[in-house]
């Protein structure tokens, strides 16, 4: 279906709308937000209950962030790395999220946390599930930049069979519904070097948490 945008919102699944290339006007002042959270609450790589480190590196900005140590996984008003409040999050980063929210059916997202995964090649994000926020009723928001991947989703339970979706810079997917609880992950990013935003994927993540 044609959307305002002139874009292209394919159905992936019930639930996940696929805005392919809705971010893409966008890049340049996405990135100098991104430079400038990235600069006061630095890119880390956590350790998961379990006690290994992600390949992914993570920060966050906005009410709280999400975080995983040895004690678990849950959103934190504060960046345990420097003991210090999110920063906030950029109005840019919640009203293009809102938009592509109400596009997908969702109307009056507000978002009050955005994570922020960069991945190098190499790097990848096993089959989860999203669990950590308090109202499943809410959509979560993605949008990648930079290197290409493959994005993996499943059904509700882990073994569920999945499907391959590429991604690209500038692609916005929006989760609601009965995708909310969708089982999901990135494949291992490929070596690359993207125009703009260089050796890396970096994917936004917005939810509403609390
Ligand atoms: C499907 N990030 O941070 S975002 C994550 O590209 C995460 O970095 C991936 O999964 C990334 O948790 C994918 C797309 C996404 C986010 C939430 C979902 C897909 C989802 C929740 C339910 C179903
Ligand atoms: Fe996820």
């Amino acid at each position: 279906m044609q959307d305002l945008f002139g874009g292209e919102n394919v159905a992936v699944r019930a639930g996940a709308t696929l805005l392919r290339g809705r971010a893409l006007s966008l890049d340049t002042l996405l990135l100098a937000a991104l430079e400038r959270i990235a600069a006061e609450a630095p890119f880390r790589r956590m350790v998961t209950p379990g006690g290994f480190e992600m390949s992914v590196a993570m920060t966050n900005c906005g009410t709280v962030g999400w975080v995983t140590d040895r004690t678990g996984y849950r959103y934190d008003a504060r960046d345990p790395a420097r003991g210090l409040p999110w920063p906030a999050m950029p109005d840019i980063f919640a009203t293009l999220a809102q938009d592509a929210a109400a596009e997908a059916g969702f109307p009056g997202f507000t978002p009050d946390a955005c994570l922020i995964n960069c991945y190098e090649p190499g790097a990848r994000l096993s089959l989860h599930q999203d669990k950590d926020e308090a109202d499943y009723g809410h959509p979560v928001v993605s949008v990648s930049l930079g290197l290409p991947a493959t994005f993996q989703f499943g059904g509700l339970k882990r073994g569920d069979p999945t499907t391959r979706v590429p991604l690209s810079h500038g692609d916005v997917i929006v989760w609601g519904g009965p995708a909310r609880l969708a089982y999901h992950g990135v494949l291992t990013l490929k070596d690359g070097e993207h125009p703009v935003v260089g050796r890396r994927r970096l994917n936004l993540t917005l939810r509403k948490a609390l």
